[in-house]
């Protein structure tokens, strides 16, 4: 009887392969997960706690957000702690979402942040499922998933947590990608000679975390997708203090109405440079090189009383101010130095201006400048390693300081935050390809961030040759992509034709898997079809009836800054 089931099923096998294969009900299990338990040395000192396997099934769940379509998913979570040998008491969290065996397309997704926190929950994991592959995020070993680097950072006061810090910087991304490979081959049978393709996917501090692992890793990933890095850290951050410090400076503290006035007054005047008065800047460059700032003083603005959970702000009714314009011109330019240097950039025109945004005192009836905590907390905490979320205030901060801030952060966190090394040559060797895209109107992170990076990798690995071919050269694996009318790491209803890239992962995947490389990009937009490639810029023609990407030299030499307050390079 048993030989002759065994030998029924031994015939039928090749028939009923589908039907007998693993379901993901099958797999679901503490057991399963745990003999797929990547404990291969790889080459990582870790050790995996083998108890520590959690699982959780997840059936036609409806998932979609502005980086892949909406789709109905089942997948498995699957959980596991380890540990890095001679650490005590050091216990890090991966979490991997699984995808069902018969939609499994031999792929592996690593997946980023945003802030100070090293993942994004399940905000980017279910693209992973969407394309058939297993999609994982670390906590970092920080506490718990939802505990952010910030807490774990300080050991006491003044004592930096440097593993901690290491793990943030590109460790904690490393080992969940390493694990999460091997531990994906092992779920679903991957044999070592069998191709198994990897992918990240993340946005601002997402973005930077991706970028660690290019520059560090080169074949970690075969492609990523690194939206508007969080890279050159101590700059970045610093500079959210920019804004307040222009007004400290100054001594006039614009109410926010007024700047949102001057916002929308240069989209206005800055829509149709592009070729189409269709509510988007898609030519923030020439409205860099065109809008006069002077022209919106005495222009009526209002705002009506409103409340939120910041509290509430009376109603605002003016007229644009020299003062208010002043401000607005000189955060457009980056800030300068008491020596009339460059010290840093700051987002194109026509983008809110969210880091010089003021806040109501209701006591005085008066505007304050706001130190913004992404830029306080930078000083407090991570400078000055003090457990202090934000400074008290700008009081007697200026552009030089910020300056010398910078300076600091950059010596003291240059390999493991600042995340701007240039050299992809080994990237660039090993076949990996990354997709970058950054809002035209990113008000959080300038897109001119992502310009300097490009511009600086150009000139390291490539400054011998020609512009053209230097971008031609970086084409073949580090495509910029500046999204018209964008903000920070989606569509931006101030400018709503233009939308956001939601493919970004597909077209990465068949990047890699089938060289199609993509010449431009698809994007949500009502009114913006494609995404052109830097340094090409969109123009439309036959009164916004087609668009194309022009090489305009001008508009690109207005994205280019020297950082010249700096004595050594910064890329
Ligand atoms: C899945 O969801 C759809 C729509 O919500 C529902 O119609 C369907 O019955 C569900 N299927 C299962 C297996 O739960
Ligand atoms: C480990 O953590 C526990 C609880 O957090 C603490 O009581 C203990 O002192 C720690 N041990 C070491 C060696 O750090
Ligand atoms: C992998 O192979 C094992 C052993 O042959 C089998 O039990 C398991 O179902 C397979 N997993 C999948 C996902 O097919
Ligand atoms: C700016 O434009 C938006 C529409 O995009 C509008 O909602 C807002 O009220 C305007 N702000 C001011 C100060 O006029
Ligand atoms: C704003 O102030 C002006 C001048 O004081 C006044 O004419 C106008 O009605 C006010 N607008 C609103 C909406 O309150
Ligand atoms: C650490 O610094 C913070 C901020 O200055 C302070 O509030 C706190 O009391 C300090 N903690 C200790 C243990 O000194
Ligand atoms: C430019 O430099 C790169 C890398 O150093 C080298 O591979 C390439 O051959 C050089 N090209 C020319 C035209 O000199
Ligand atoms: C953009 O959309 C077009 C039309 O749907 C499609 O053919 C093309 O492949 C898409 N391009 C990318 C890069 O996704
Ligand atoms: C261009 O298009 C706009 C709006 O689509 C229209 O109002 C205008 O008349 C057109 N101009 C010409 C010269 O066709
Ligand atoms: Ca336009």
């Amino acid at each position: 009887m048993r030989s002759q089931s065994r030998e029924l099923v031994l015939s039928l096998s090749g028939v009923f392969a589908a039907v007998k294969a693993a379901s993901l009900a099958d797999i679901c299990t503490v057991d399963y997960a745990t003999t797929a338990l990547p404990v291969e040395d790889l080459g990582l000192a870790v050790t995996i706690d083998t108890s520590s396997v959690s699982v959780a099934l997840t059936t036609n769940k409806t998932v979609g957000s502005s980086w892949y379509p909406s789709a109905v998913v089942d997948y498995c979570t699957m959980t596991f702690a380890y540990s890095h040998n001679g650490l005590n008491n050091d216990t890090v969290h991966v979490s991997y979402l699984v995808p069902s065996p018969d939609k499994f397309s031999k792929r592996y997704l690593s997946t980023g942040g945003g802030g100070l926190a090293i993942n994004s929950g399940t905000a980017y994991t279910p693209s992973g499922i969407v394309v058939g592959a297993v999609a994982g995020i670390t906590d970092g070993g920080f506490g718990s998933f939802n505990t952010q680097f910030d807490a774990a950072f300080l050991l006491a006061n003044g004592t930096v947590n440097w593993q901690a810090t290491y793990m943030f910087g590109y460790q904690a991304h490393r080992e969940l990608a390493t694990l999460g490979k091997q531990f994906t081959r092992n779920l679903f049978n991957v044999s070592a000679d069998d191709k198994l393709y990897s992918y990240y996917q993340g946005c601002s501090e997402g973005g930077r975390e991706g970028w660690s692992q290019a520059q560090r890793f080169a074949d970690q990933f075969d492609g990523l997708v690194t939206g508007a890095p969080a890279i050159r850290f101590s700059h970045l951050q610093t500079n959210h203090l920019s804004g307040g410090v222009l007004e400290e400076v100054a001594g006039y503290y614009p109410p926010p109405c007024e700047l949102e006035k001057i916002r929308n007054l240069t989209i206005t005047a800055c829509d149709g440079l592009d070729g189409k008065v269709d509510g988007v800047v898609a030519r923030s460059d020439l409205c860099k090189l065109e809008f006069d700032y002077e022209k919106t003083i005495g222009e009526p603005y209002y705002c009506s009383a409103s409340t939120s959970n910041s509290g509430s702000t009376p109603e605002q009714n003016g007229t644009v101010t020299a003062e208010g314009v002043a401000i607005a011109k000189a955060f457009s330019e980056g800030l300068i130095d008491s020596k009339g240097r460059q010290v840093y950039l700051n987002p194109q025109p026509s983008s809110s201006f969210a880091d010089a945004k003021t806040a109501y005192n209701a006591e005085a009836d008066s505007w304050d400048p706001t130190p913004l905590s992404l830029g306080g907390g930078w000083i407090t905490r991570f400078l000055e390693l003090e457990n202090k979320d934000n400074l008290d205030s700008l009081s007697g901060v200026t552009v030089d300081q910020l300056r010398d801030w910078m300076n600091l952060g950059m010596m003291k966190y240059y390999d493991s935050l600042q995340t701007t090394w240039t050299d992809l040559n080994s990237f660039q060797a090993a076949g990996s390809k990354v997709l970058v895209l950054h809002g035209e109107a990113d008000s959080s992170i300038p897109a001119g961030s992502s310009v300097h990076y490009y511009e600086s990798v150009r000139q390291a690995m490539f400054g011998n040759l020609t512009y053209e071919e230097g971008t031609k050269a970086l084409d073949d694996f580090y495509r910029l992509y500046i999204v018209p009318g964008a903000e920070h790491c989606g569509s931006n209803a101030a400018q709503p034709g233009a939308g956001w890239p939601m493919t970004t992962l597909q077209t990465v995947i068949d990047w890699v898997e089938k060289d199609i490389a993509p010449e431009t990009l698809n994007t949500t937009g009502k009114s913006i079809s494609n995404v052109c490639r830097w340094p090409l810029r969109p123009l439309w023609s036959g009164n916004g009836t087609s668009s194309e990407c022009v090489f305009d030299q001008k508009s690109v030499d207005s994205w280019m800054y020297t950082f010249d307050a700096f004595t050594f390079p910064v890329y």
